[in-house]
């Protein structure tokens, strides 16, 4: 079930736009309704009487399409006259999520598209609920992907996202008796109104097979590459409409196809399914999103799909590249191209292949125009993260590749040996090459070397790539580091999730709020306001009451808006530690069963995220969670001091609910994990209080929201590596704090799994003896943190820093981002 929009709550935004941008409304109603009603007859085939809320929903987005259309062919005109470089962004994910009401509020069509909507005798939220929530990422890397396609629109940028057009996107989550069950998703089920299918762009993928070495007279003699499979990448482009509609990009996703839809001999000998496996093959590379979050097990077929979408992209870039301006050796003043993460590493040798193999470019050559056009963003240093293939398997998929590869490293060596001097152990750790146990091409080096640029995602993110996993190579190439914190798209996370806070904001800091979000400082003076903070209190009690009825609704738990919401939204992860807010929870009902008539502060605790399907600690911690629910909301004693709620499915429509009714913030990854964060951004610009660990952005939030604002606890990143080296055994801290060793008790008891008292011993076993991402030892000082946050609940102090989390949030916008990444990585001006 998708996760419903609240009826009603949706005001349109364009309701306080200045007047230049409001449409001719009646005229402008009347010609949408017409569209609408003939799309109806003619796409749909239907007459109007017949039609469903799916196909109202379709004939509303067609019609809002046709107008983007034209933006959009007028962006295109403007780049190509002005020869304008242009930024292409590869990706294998990009989680967008529902498209409509994003295009409309930034066509500034919201107001008459609700109005013709709505004469039409239809209900505006309903039809927005009918759309599927596109899911083509796992998490914080392709949502930062979306957020990014709409800012480079947004600054009228000319960019172009490229990814995979997946057939099935991230799986849909069913929660049943408590514990995970996944269910493929099928987004494409009923068509998709914003794409357009390209039949013209189509490009050969070529794999395996062997290289033949041609003799020239001229050169270094030419390496052939004779593959023995080819299959076909088919484009599909959605338009991404930029903040008032004066620029559209294209999000380019490539679809697999086999280049013979089946063997016709085998066909007529009988084997009829044995003639379609070619195309089920093919068909193969874009039928699933990897559950990437997962340690990358290795499978083929993910490097398959990583070199059909490189190859494919690169291909289609050089072609548009040779069309506009003639000379392949321009390429690094028309095109920069940005590897979001190792993914798209493949982008490295296929640039020097295609300039060598296809353009006749020589080596020298293709490998600096390859450096100056590519740059990559690194989004983890987890070890086990970090993305290595065997070269065995490279030999057979891409020895074209592989020869490549080999040779960028052996003058990579050269280098380093000249810099290292003849020192075994630099040489081993920045090779491209991994010798400890089997040979292994490390992706992460394979594109440091291959890029002009790299940077992370927050300022410790970045520090810490110096620092550590990519020391040496640093040291090799200095200057290439740079860093560059994430951002969120305003206009989604703030003026499309919470109408009504952005009217008040609207109201505080004057209209041009939505354009200038530095404009939200103007706050600062209102903080103290008791007028204003009774406006600002009754927005989020209103966006509380909407979520409230939604989990009484859809998951038949009660919980009370004037509790404090106390909200963990994010993939579930040992290093997130949902489990150190799991035990505090636990706690806190111990504490409350000890006083039952204590001054203690009602909350709502809400859990939301998907784990990796074949991760099983991660599993066995929502299981946790729903059983600490089933006992704590059962128990009469506790009333409604304290709820537990998991809610189902965590998307991006989801985050949009829960998002603007959020009060604390849960940002309590051990310290160094968290590259950085983008979720702590989304809660804290709409006023949710974090409590965080010194941990990824969460540092930078704390500098600009002030120390005051922000709840910090827990040990540091050196202090986690200094605790860590002293072993996992937490005995020591569970004798110190008695607490935590009645909750470990507790669990170990079957306290919350009275069905079955062993169910959750690998839990408490991880507590006491292998406390790798350090949650016993973080634990009483979260639990000291919480408290300090019920007392700032029961006081004005809340509101005030509510509201100056809000006032200082601006810095977070993506569009600051993204003009960092042009004028310091693209060398694109932005106007
Ligand atoms: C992958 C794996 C695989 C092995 C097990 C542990 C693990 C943990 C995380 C990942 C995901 C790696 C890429 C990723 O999604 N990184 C996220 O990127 C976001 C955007 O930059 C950033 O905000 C998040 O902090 C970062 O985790």
């Amino acid at each position: 079930m998708a996760f419903d929009v609240p009826p009603k709550r949706l005001r349109s935004l364009d309701e306080d736009t200045p007047a230049w941008l409001e449409p001719e409304d009646d005229d402008i109603v009347a010609e949408i309704k017409s569209t609408i009603l003939s799309k109806i007859v003619l796409v749909a085939g239907k007459d109007v009487k017949h039609a469903d809320i799916h196909d109202w929903y379709i004939a509303a987005a067609l019609t809002l399409r046709d107008r983007i259309v034209y933006q959009w062919l007028q962006s295109d005109r403007a780049t190509q006259n002005h020869g304008a470089k242009r930024a292409y962004y590869l990706s294998l994910e990009f989680l967008i999520g529902r498209l409509l009401t994003d295009a409309l509020t930034n066509m500034s069509l919201m107001k008459p598209f609700r109005m013709a909507i709505e004469d039409l005798g239809l209900d505006f939220d309903e039809l927005r609920n009918v759309e599927p929530d596109a899911a083509l990422g796992n998490g914080g890397l392709g949502r930062l992907a979306a957020c990014f396609m709409e800012s480079m629109a947004s600054l009228a940028i000319p960019a172009r996202g490229y990814g995979i057009r997946y057939e099935h996107g991230l799986f849909r989550q069913i929660i049943s008796n408590g514990w995970q069950e996944e269910f493929p998703e099928q987004w494409l089920l009923s068509g998709n109104p914003w794409e357009f299918e390209r039949r013209d762009v189509v490009f050969d993928i070529q794999y395996s097979g062997r290289l033949d070495h041609a003799e020239e007279d001229d050169s270094e003699g030419r390496t052939l590459w004779i593959p023995d499979e080819t299959i076909q990448a088919i484009a599909y482009d959605t338009p991404i409409v930029g903040w008032r509609g004066h620029h559209v990009n294209a999000l380019r996703l490539w679809s697999a196809r086999a280049v013979d839809p089946m063997r016709l001999d085998t066909f007529n000998s009988g084997d009829h399914l044995g003639a379609m496996s070619e195309m089920a093959r093919a068909q193969a590379i874009s039928k699933f999103l990897y559950p990437s979050d997962e340690t990358p097990a290795g499978r083929e077929l993910r490097l398959r799909q990583e070199y059909f979408f490189v190859s494919a992209s690169l291909q289609d870039i050089l072609n548009r590249h040779l069309h506009t301006d003639g000379d392949i050796r321009s390429l690094p003043s028309h095109a920069a191209i940005q590897l979001n993460d190792t993914h798209p590493s493949l982008a490295v040798p296929e640039l020097i292949r295609l300039l060598m193999d296809r353009y006749h470019i020589g080596w020298n050559d293709a490998l600096d125009i390859t450096t100056k056009t590519i740059s990559y963003t690194n989004h983890t240093l987890l070890p086990e993260a970090l993305e290595t293939w065997p070269v065995e398997l490279f030999e057979r998929m891409l020895p074209r590749h592989l020869d490549i590869i080999y040779r960028i490293n052996a003058e990579h060596l050269a280098a380093a040996e000249k810099h290292f001097g003849a020192d075994a152990r630099s040489q081993a750790s920045v090779s491209l090459i991994d010798e400890t146990g089997g040979r292994r091409v490390r992706m992460g080096h394979l594109a440091f070397v291959g890029s002009h640029r790299i940077n992370g995602v927050s300022a410790m993110h970045s520090e810490l790539m110096r620092e550590t996993v990519f020391a040496d190579l640093n040291s090799l190439y200095p200057d290439r580091i740079t860093n560059k914190t994430n951002g969120i798209t305003f206009r989604r996370w703030l003026h499309q999730c919470n109408p009504e806070l952005t009217s008040l904001l609207q109201d505080a800091c004057g209209a041009a709020v939505l354009d200038e979000p530095e404009r939200l400082r103007m706050l600062e003076r209102l903080s103290d306001d008791p007028a204003f903070q009774q406006r600002f209190q009754t927005v989020k009690r209103t966006n509380k009451v909407a979520l409230a009825q939604i989990i009484a609704r859809q998951f038949g738990i009660v919980v009370d808006p004037s509790a404090l919401f106390d909200v963990q939204i994010k993939r579930i992860h040992e290093y997130k530690r949902q489990l150190l807010n799991a035990i505090e929870t636990i706690a806190l009902y111990q504490a409350i069963l000890d006083d039952p008539q204590g001054n203690w502060t009602p909350r709502v605790k809400i859990f939301a995220g998907k784990a990796a399907a074949s991760y099983r600690q991660a599993k066995l911690i929502i299981k946790l969670i729903n059983d600490i629910g089933n006992v704590i909301n059962n128990d009469p004693r506790i009333r409604d001091l304290l709820k537990v709620v998991f809610i189902p499915n965590y998307n991006v429509s989801a985050a949009e609910v829960i998002v603007p009714a959020s009060d604390l913030s849960e940002q309590i990854s051990t310290a160094g994990m968290e590259a950085s964060g983008t979720g702590n951004m989304k809660l804290a610009l709409n006023g949710a209080i974090t409590i965080g660990t010194f941990d990824g952005a969460n540092i930078e939030i704390a500098e600009h929201v002030g120390e005051e604002n922000i709840h910090i606890f827990g040990m540091r990143a050196d202090e986690v590596v200094q605790r860590r080296s002293m072993g996992l055994d937490a005995t020591d801290i569970i004798t110190s704090s008695p607490k935590l060793a009645r909750v470990i008790e507790a669990i170990e008891r079957g306290a919350f799994s009275p069905d079955d008292a062993s169910r959750f011993i690998p839990i408490a076993h991880a507590l006491r003896f292998l406390d790798h991402y350090l949650v016993s030892a973080d634990f009483d000082d979260y639990y000291r943190a919480q408290r300090a946050v019920d007392t700032k609940w029961a006081s004005p102090e809340w509101t005030h820093s509510s509201i100056l989390n809000v006032a200082r949030m601006a810095w977070f916008s993506s569009d600051r981002t993204i003009r960092e990444y042009a004028e310091d990585i693209w060398g694109i001006p932005v106007i």
